[in-house]
């Protein structure tokens, strides 16, 4: 009965927010048309820290040169900004449709993309990606983000899982100190992005906002022995790659499409060591691997593994068989499944090779027992390294 009321409830409360939506986005919509270059600023949250120096940008965001003198002291320090691969919640095993809440906090913070680089980063829940949200097809979805008093900025949330207007953006703008409300029907099962789209919504995604949302099937997925999660990104930095010190971020080289460091999960490294992915020889592994961009592709590969099943562009329905490498496209995800059967350690990468020397690798690391049949060779792979290195 409770829960029949908080549905019509949460309803009634849609087609009212729908009516305003509405209402609000053939506002949005005649503002834009009117003025296409000088959407509205006054409504941002800038703190004054911005160059007066605009940018030419014909987009319907901001269009302001994001240059901000920022005092380091004012935002809190995270030690590591990096999201563990492992850290998601566990599949929902249930038969049954739920109102499910989620609270989000945007928070911006500093921390490192590599050692001695620190960078203002700005987040869902203090890490890059935010949270691993994992709801079932139909659920009810009541999403709160507040934005906390410390923000330089506003924030809101677009989550590619939601159908109306901007995702839940429309809806979700929040001002430092406030809290917003979305609440949606997950009608459509997949794996699908999420990210902020306030202000010039480019920006607010290459500076950490985004993660993925699981609508899980109504009959679940093949159970596996482990899931990880895991986001590529990029960061636009003043610097070049590997200088020292605060960076700034820089919109011409975000315009130009000329990424200083690409990652996963938020700065280099995150994925090795501490941050490696582990399993047994046997086991079934699942990724789900989303790309927040926000220019490049991924071509995304595990070099000396095959993908036993791609679910391409993370559809859910239909998984292709035996794939070697498989594209992420900015602002999309997809999900991959295998089998380790040989120990080692495997390098995952964007095969567009290059980008692992800007930060985009990680490791899955495989103990247990040598299958000779499978794989046989002198594989003291030191030695043989350190010799060619002798010869230069
Ligand atoms: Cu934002």
């Amino acid at each position: 009965m409770k829960t029949n009321r908080i549905i019509k409830k949460s309803l009634m409360n849609n087609s009212r927010i729908n009516n305003i939506v509405n209402f609000f986005s053939a506002l949005l919509f005649i503002s834009l048309a009117a003025f296409p270059v000088h959407a509205n600023e006054s409504s941002q949250h800038h703190s004054g820290k911005h160059s007066s120096k605009k940018l030419t940008n014909f987009g319907p965001g901001d269009h302001y040169q994001h240059n901000m003198a920022i005092n380091l002291s004012e935002y809190k320090k995270v030690k590591n900004i990096s999201k563990l691969a492992s850290d998601l919640p566990k599949p929902l095993n249930r038969k049954q449709s739920e109102i499910v809440e989620i609270k989000l906090e945007a928070f911006e913070v500093i921390s490192k993309i590599a050692p001695n680089i620190l960078y203002h980063y700005w987040t869902f829940n203090k890490t890059v990606p935010g949270p691993f949200l994992r709801v079932r097809e139909n659920d009810t979805v009541v999403l709160s983000l507040h934005n906390d008093k410390s923000s330089s900025h506003s924030h809101g949330i677009d989550l590619h899982a939601v159908t109306g207007p901007g995702g839940g953006m429309a809806v979700t703008k929040t001002e430092p100190g406030d809290t917003k409300t979305l609440t949606f029907n997950a009608t459509a099962p997949g794996l699908f992005i999420y990210h902020c789209a306030a202000g010039n919504p480019a920006t607010h995604i290459a500076n950490g906002m985004y993660g993925l949302i699981l609508v899980e099937p109504k009959q679940g997925l093949p159970k596996v022995d482990h899931e990880y999660y895991i986001m590529q990104g990029e960061l636009y930095t003043h610097g070049r790659l590997g200088k020292k010190g605060y960076q700034k971020f820089s919109s011409q080289k975000m315009l130009d499409e000329h990424p200083e460091y690409i990652v996963f999960n938020g700065r280099t490294g995150a994925l090795v060591k501490d941050g490696q992915l582990n399993a047994k020889v046997g086991d079934k592994i699942r990724m789900f691997i989303g790309n927040a961009g926000v220019t490049k592709v991924s071509s995304f590969h595990i070099i000396g593994e095959i993908f036993d099943r791609v679910y391409p562009e993370a559809g859910l329905s239909s998984p292709i068989k035996n794939i070697q490498t498989t594209l992420i496209p900015a602002g999309g995800a997809t999900v991959v499944e295998f089998k380790v059967d040989y120990p080692g350690d495997y390098v995952l990468v964007d095969h567009a090779l290059a980008r692992a020397d800007r930060g985009a690798w990680g490791i899955l690391h495989v103990t247990g027992e040598k299958n000779d049949s499978l794989y046989f060779g002198d594989s003291d792979f030191s030695d043989d390294d350190n010799a060619h290195h002798k010869e230069h």
